[in-house]
């Protein structure tokens, strides 16, 4: 849709999806603060940016599709689409709770949501085929699948991206939020993934690596994504897990944990700081 083109409104954005995220969170009880703080800027930028979709026509048939793949970090998914109006913002409390349309990990009770997702590795997959489905229907939309790093630990990512490649499916997406850090720690040191850039390109994608925190980086890196042609694209965007709170930034026990009612004030203090 295109709401929102100024860098530094994309970024104000970014803190507000990182805020409302740990209040959910704190709210809960549960859920997952790092790995929303980290992805906040890529969030931003795709949905006030670069995807394009009708709030008031959810099903419009050629809206770009949007896959959680790491669907542990709905925080921050239901801050952006709150924001971008797919539902109220004041559900947002109800965010965990029985019978809400906000569960902890992505699914399709959420309007806007196109896939549950959660069991990690999954995401890639279903985009290709929304994207093999929009090659055969003659359709113009893209793909877009943000993946954590720790994700790539999966198997089944690799068996998609050769796939990807494979059919040629240029209107796929992935962005790799490259934060480090999976569940128990970092990913180099549990199961190393480097070289990602080079692996990617093994496997016959254009790979592109940023700043994932800058959205200016974010930008040009999705301008220029779509204008590749005749393969899949992959942004490796370089972020830290927890971004925008001192506390948790890089330290892996945020990984799935609710901060009190203190550490809730320090850190909003912060992120409005910033
Ligand atoms: C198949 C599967 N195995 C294990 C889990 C448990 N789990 C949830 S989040 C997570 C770590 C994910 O790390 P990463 O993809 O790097 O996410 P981020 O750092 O962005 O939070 C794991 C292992 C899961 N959700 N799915
Ligand atoms: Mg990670």
């Amino acid at each position: 849709m295109q709401m929102e083109k100024s860098a530094d409104k994309l970024s104000m954005i970014a803190n507000e999806i990182r805020k409302q995220s740990l209040i959910m969170i704190n709210r809960a009880g549960s859920g997952h603060p790092g790995g929303s703080l980290s992805c906040a800027e890529i969030l931003s930028v795709l949905f006030f940016y670069q995807m394009r979709y009708d709030t008031r026509n959810l099903k419009w048939d050629g809206r770009d599709r949007f896959v959680m793949s790491k669907g542990h970090a709905t925080p921050g998914l239901y801050a952006a689409m709150a924001e971008a109006g797919f539902f109220p913002r004041e559900e947002l409390v109800t965010y965990r709770q029985l019978n809400s349309r906000l569960q902890g990990h992505a699914s399709i009770y959420t309007p806007g949501v196109e896939i549950c997702t959660g069991s990690l590795g999954q995401g890639l997959s279903v985009g290709n085929g929304m994207a093999l489905a929009g090659k055969l229907d003659s359709k113009a939309y893209n793909v877009y699948v943000i993946l954590g790093d720790g994700e790539l630990q999966e198997g089944q990512v690799w068996e998609a991206a050769k796939s990807a490649s494979h059919y040629k499916l240029d209107n796929v997406i992935a962005i790799v939020d490259r934060n480090g850090l999976q569940q128990n720690g970092p990913t180099e040191k549990l199961m190393g993934i480097e070289p990602l850039t080079d692996k990617f390109e093994a496997f016959g994608w254009h790979a592109i690596e940023i700043d994932g925190h800058n959205v200016r980086e974010l930008m040009n890196a999705f301008d220029l994504a779509v204008k590749i042609r005749g393969k899949p694209k992959v942004i490796i965007a370089k972020t830290i897990k927890g971004k925008g709170v001192s506390f948790m930034e890089g330290v892996s026990s945020w990984h799935g944990k609710a901060p009190n009612a203190e550490q809730l004030k320090l850190a909003l203090a912060e992120i409005e700081a910033d």
